[in-house]
């Protein structure tokens, strides 16, 4: 049962089209339209798609859960996730499931850098999407070329397993962090992105900095003795030294040394409230997962 899940968000232009292409390939597609202000949601419905309303924009992010969820409940074995703007080609939707029919991957990412064949990628947006793929590769231990990608399939233990709680765009990296935390397999696969004229809905710069946050905040709750532990450890170590320069230059002269003494002070204060944050986060989540588990 291979399903096709589209967020869409004032995508009036575009929906028809690309339901009508994906019909020939999907068994079920699931239309997403998160609040939008133009006919998308009338249009989707006319074409016998499975609509889900949201009655106000809750993001590109809240789409994905709310694909996710109904592809679960309708028991789909493979989800792919397809973008209602034209960006994605129907073509690449064989390359992309292939993996997942033959058991090579839980999750399958269309890469847009993997063949090269990236030149109509604006230069911003590659800088931005590279920097974001990088930080996730750290915490997951991988190599991706692609974590921003939409274009992407799941299959049916994932569908299970892993429920997006971002609303933004850093719902794309989430899904990764959490699916590679739970030693899911990640492949990518190389695709073509069509790109006419920079029709991005998004000021890069925001997208870029609201991405980035959410990425470190699911690596800082994947890895909390890692993220705030090591520097927590760090500014401790830092302090202490500070501290004993500030002792040492008092039993020889009887000064303090303010300004070291400071640094010592602050650095040691720093250090403590980091490694209590690692600590409280650490045992939160598990127990929090230990919860969910029962
Ligand atoms: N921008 C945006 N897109 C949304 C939202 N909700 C659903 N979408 C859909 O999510 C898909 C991806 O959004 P895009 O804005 O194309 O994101 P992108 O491809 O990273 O950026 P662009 O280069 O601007 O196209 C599209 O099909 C949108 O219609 C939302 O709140 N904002
Ligand atoms: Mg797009």
């Amino acid at each position: 049962m291979l399903v096709i899940g589209i967020p869409a968000y004032n995508e009036e232009k575009n929906i028809a089209k690309i339901i009508v292409k994906l019909q020939k390939v999907a068994d079920k597609i699931i239309v997403c339209n998160d609040g939008s202000t133009d006919l998308t949601g009338a249009i989707a419905e006319k074409m016998g798609a499975v609509v889900i309303n949201h009655t106000k924009n809750l993001g590109y992010g809240g789409a994905i859960r709310s694909i996710f969820l109904k592809a679960e409940e309708l028991d789909s074995d493979i989800l792919v996730t397809f973008d209602a703007d034209g960006q994605h080609r129907v073509d690449d939707i064989q390359i992309v499931l292939e993996p997942i029919i033959k058991n090579e991957a839980d999750i399958v990412i269309g890469s847009r850098f993997l063949n090269g064949d990236d030149k109509n990628v604006p230069q911003y947006r590659k800088f931005g999407i590279k920097a974001i793929t990088s930080i996730a590769n750290t915490s997951m231990d991988m190599k991706l070329t692609d974590s921003q990608s939409g274009f992407r399939a799941y299959n049916k233990k994932i569908l299970k397993e892993i429920i997006p709680s971002d609303y933004g765009m850093g719902v794309s990296t989430e899904i990764l962090i959490k699916s590679s935390k739970k030693g899911f397999r990640i492949k990518e696969v190389p695709i073509k992105i069509l790109y006419e004229g920079d029709t991005s809905t998004h000021h890069p710069v925001s997208h870029g900095v609201s991405v980035i946050f959410s990425t470190m905040k699911f690596i800082s709750i994947e890895h909390p003795l890692k993220f705030y532990g090591i520097p927590g450890i760090i500014f401790l170590a830092i302090g202490l030294f500070f501290i004993i320069w500030t002792i040492d230059a008092f039993t020889e002269t009887r000064h303090i040394i303010a300004n070291v003494s400071l640094i010592g002070i602050g650095t040691i204060i720093l250090g403590t409230m980091l490694t209590m944050t690692s600590i409280m986060l650490y045992s939160l989540v598990s127990v929090v997962r230990e919860h969910r588990n029962d």
